[in-house]
């Protein structure tokens, strides 16, 4: 290395650990905050971005997302995707239910259906409890129902 390059390389770790904070850890420099839960194989894959989660369902055959849990309102916030086979298709009946990952449990705020999905969320796990929905787009849970959601059904 170049003595500029030591130098450069010396001021960018300064930079970083000035914009990182007194409570950042080395895995918080970039944050995996928006995670993509498969339905049928129950796994889950977190992603620095969105964009990034959305760009990987999208790269990956034959899955689609029915719907997106925010952690805050109006679709800000952590986020959970529902990647799912198939789209959603009349909207009467259930087209696929999945309990919310511990670590997203009670956390919801808002929430969106894709891929022709309406989203219900419920309070408790297995469809248990007060439930919201089935919606479109739900931009604002309050009440009971905000930051309670433990499990989440598509229609
Ligand atoms: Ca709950």
């Amino acid at each position: 290395m170049t003595k500029l390059g030591k130098i450069i390389g010396t001021g960018l770790a300064a930079a970083v650990a000035i914009t990182a904070g007194p409570f950042a850890t080395a895995a918080s420099a970039a944050q995996m905050d928006d995670c993509v839960l498969n339905v049928q194989s129950g796994k889950t894959t977190c992603y620095t971005s969105l964009a990034s989660a959305l760009a990987a369902t999208r790269g990956s055959a034959q899955q689609v997302i029915g719907g997106i849990l925010f952690e805050d309102r109006y679709r800000a916030g952590r986020s959970l995707a529902i990647e799912i086979g198939n789209p959603c298709v009349t909207s009467q009946t259930i087209d696929y239910q999945v309990n919310i990952p511990l670590w997203f449990n009670d956390l919801t705020s808002s929430y969106e259906g894709y891929s022709n999905c309406l989203v219900q969320v419920h309070e408790n796990t297995n469809y248990g409890g007060r439930y919201d929905g089935p919606r479109g787009y739900q931009p604002n849970l309050s009440g009971i129902l905000n930051d309670a959601a433990s499990s989440v059904r598509l229609w």
